[in-house]
């Protein structure tokens, strides 16, 4: 039963804003390849999930105003955020994980003290060139033009105690994995890892694999300054998500070693190196095979925020649904290889294989069936061996040829050879001409009913490998042609003549209208330009409470109700007004406040007001502020609005507030 489990992975995404469609790239296929292996009757695992630490996601919380925690939380569940696409992507995954869940940050202390302890790891300090968007340290020979070989934005010079991972022992041992096994495909991508990362000058360096210039990660248990690598924590995600060195799941003995982690490109270093020296190093299984994906460029450039050519995944499956922009992904890119998504070819291909080739065949023999023959489907009594046997022989073979290149996770080919069938099948309607033969059904009505029949028999087969790509369109033709759940498995794909007759057909709703092109181009163009401009505004961040402070720390904050005794603008500043308060003391205490925009100073004259009378004096415009008034801050109209707390003038200056 062993070889009945498949375990699949995809990268874990950074919740650090929306996502474009080529983050749904490499989650569609994997959906695919999962709902495919299901078909063939696997028990499968799918894990995805998201990957929260690190500086990158600090400075954004930072930025934010809020917790990293908090930012995550927010990120991962908003709209346009993770789940949300996956969800709209109709994604199966079986498993998701946040890096930020206890039982992962648990199993990821564990994790790097036993590597710790059996000396793979050791404590050092760490100069180079480190890239803060990529999280990465650089020797300077890896640089290219003096940038970030990853992603060719600026490095800075850094230096800081760290611990490194023993790399250099494993070097041998996955230099010979990625040369003489077929760990890594495509192939084309070992020679690259070879070449710049192993045989090169100095060979496989050692990796610096904690932390200590910000504290947004795991920490490590023993070193309490240090937090884990962003990468060494993210990677064995897709071991603890089984339940490895924790208690969550069980379900390593089932699934480990994964089948297949598709990842793109610019991180199989991490993957095809790192990873499985890691796993060396605590003497565990290797996974089966690391797929290193191409990138989806958009009109022949990289798909950046920053450059507003990101491809928005929620407006193309507003306008043309789901199951069409996941075929679209799959059938017109190979996997492997860089492809170039541009508006035209995907209208194109919406055209052309879904409203044309599909569409019109599965509309046409429906059709046919409801005005020939009641809705009813005839038997297939009357071969006419010249005219069927093409079409019989090739879509029996059909099933075994596609199988053989999802097994190479060639998406694209599996497809063109279901869409030559589909083409194979327009043709035989032309062929045989049923609209002649229906002139005059008592010569003809039996041959009729036999080429409608062997027509729905190659829309059934078709369907059932179109499924793992286009899951809610084919439920659809299913309903259509009368296929039932008997009709629909693996094992009928392979047989010719499955399907009863008798069973009622229906012509329903055209599942893939026909775009029209130059108006859709322009409407198309026009709504990206306009998104372009605005540089997609990244997932709303919900308000949010501030952090828990303790009851003891919260006491000793001293609010004190203060009466306005004068209030002036501060020249040279068009912020600042500076009080000159009574606050029960005898002694005047002043503060500034950066609240001129919206109160003017004579109108204070005389108010009580609520102040925090310990904190630090400070400086402001060269005066000094002792303390800091409260008010309540709030958004009106879309702008930014203050109202400074005033209380009853009874409470006499100087209360305390409890
Ligand atoms: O790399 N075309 O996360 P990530 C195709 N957290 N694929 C693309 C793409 C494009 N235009 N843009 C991005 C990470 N991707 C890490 C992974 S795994 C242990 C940790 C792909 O959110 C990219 O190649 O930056 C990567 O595989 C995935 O999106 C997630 O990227």
């Amino acid at each position: 039963m062993d070889n009945k489990h498949f375990y699949i992975t995809t990268p874990i995404y950074y919740p650090s804003g929306k996502l474009h469609i080529g983050h749904a790239y490499c989650t569609v296929a994997t959906d695919a390849m999962a709902r495919y292996k299901r078909l063939c009757g696997y028990d499968v695992m799918f894990l995805t999930g998201t990957d929260e630490h690190g500086q990158k996601i600090e400075d954004k919380a930072k930025e934010a105003g809020v917790t990293p925690q908090q930012f995550v939380d927010n990120i991962v569940a908003a709209p346009g955020g993770v789940l949300d696409l996956w969800k709209l992507m109709n994604v199966s995954y079986d498993r998701f994980i946040r890096t930020t869940d206890e039982y992962h940050v648990a199993a990821i202390q564990k994790i790097f003290k036993k590597m710790y302890g059996n000396g793979d790891i050791y404590k050092g300090s760490y100069k180079g060139k480190y890239c803060k968007p990529c999280e990465s340290f650089w020797t300077e020979s890896q640089l290219v033009d003096g940038k970030c070989p990853d992603c060719g934005r600026e490095v800075v010079d850094a230096e800081e105690e760290a611990y490194f991972f023993r790399a250099s022992k494993y070097a041998g041992r996955v230099r010979d994995l990625l040369l003489n096994t077929d760990f890594l495909e495509p192939k084309s991508r070992v020679n690259e890892m070879v070449n710049n990362f192993i045989d090169c000058e100095g060979g496989l360096q050692d990796l610096c694999v904690s932390r200590t210039s910000f504290t947004w990660g795991v920490p490590v248990g023993f070193d309490p300054g240090h937090v884990v690598y962003v990468w060494l924590d993210a990677l064995f995600n897709y071991m603890t998500a089984l339940g490895y060195q924790n208690g969550k799941y069980n379900d390593l003995e089932k699934f480990w070693p994964a089948d297949v982690h598709f990842v793109g490109k610019e991180i199989v270093r991490f993957h095809a190196i790192y990873w499985p020296a890691f796993l060396m190093s605590l003497d565990l299984p290797l996974p089966k095979k690391v797929y290193g994906h191409g990138w989806l460029n958009f009109n022949g450039d990289k798909m950046s925020k920053s450059k507003g050519n990101v491809v928005d995944p929620h407006l193309l499956s507003e306008r043309y649904g789901v199951d069409a922009l996941r075929f679209f992904l799959l059938r017109t890119f190979p996997f492997g290889s860089d492809g170039n998504f541009t508006n035209e070819l995907l209208i194109q291909t919406i055209n052309t294989d879904l409203a044309n080739d599909l569409g019109n065949l599965v509309s046409r023999t429906t059709a046919m069936a409801e005005k020939y023959f009641g809705g009813r489907l005839p038997e297939a009594r009357q071969t006419n061996p010249e005219l069927d046997e093409g079409l019989i022989a090739q879509v029996s073979a059909l099933r075994d040829q596609y199988e053989g290149q999802m097994e190479k996770y060639q998406f694209q080919n599996a497809l063109e050879l279901v869409f030559k069938a589909v083409q194979r099948a327009n043709k035989y309607i032309d062929e045989n001409a049923p609209w002649a033969l229906a002139k005059d059904m008592e010569a003809n009505g039996t041959r009729l009913g036999t080429v409608l029949y062997h027509l729905l028999e190659t829309v059934r087969i078709c369907t059932i490998l179109l499924t793992p790509f286009m899951p809610e369109s084919c439920e659809k033709i299913f309903q259509q042609t009368g296929a039932d759940a008997s009709c629909q498995t693996w094992d009928s794909a392979a047989e010719w003549g499955v399907l009863p007759a008798g069973v009622t057909v229906r012509k329903g709703e055209n599942l893939f209208p026909r775009i029209d092109m130059a108006q859709e181009l322009e409407e198309l163009g026009r709504i990206q330009e306009e998104a372009k401009k605005a540089a997609l505004p990244a997932v709303a961040i919900e308000p949010q409470l501030e952090e828990k402070v303790d009851f003891e720390t919260f006491c000793k904050s001293d609010f004190r109700a203060v009466k306005v005794k004068d209030c002036q603008r501060v020249k040279k500043s068009d912020k600042l007004l500076k009080f000159t308060l009574d606050d029960g003391t005898g002694t005047d205490r002043q503060i500034l406040s950066g609240i001129a925009k919206w109160y003017n100073p004579e109108d204070l004259i005389g108010k009580t007001l609520i102040a925090i009378v310990n904190l630090p004096p400070r400086k402001m415009m060269g005066q000094e502020s002792q303390g800091m008034l409260i008010s309540a801050v709030h958004t009106e109209k879309g702008e930014e609005a203050l109202n400074l707390l005033m209380v009853d003038d009874k409470i006499p200056a100087g209360a305390k507030l409890c």
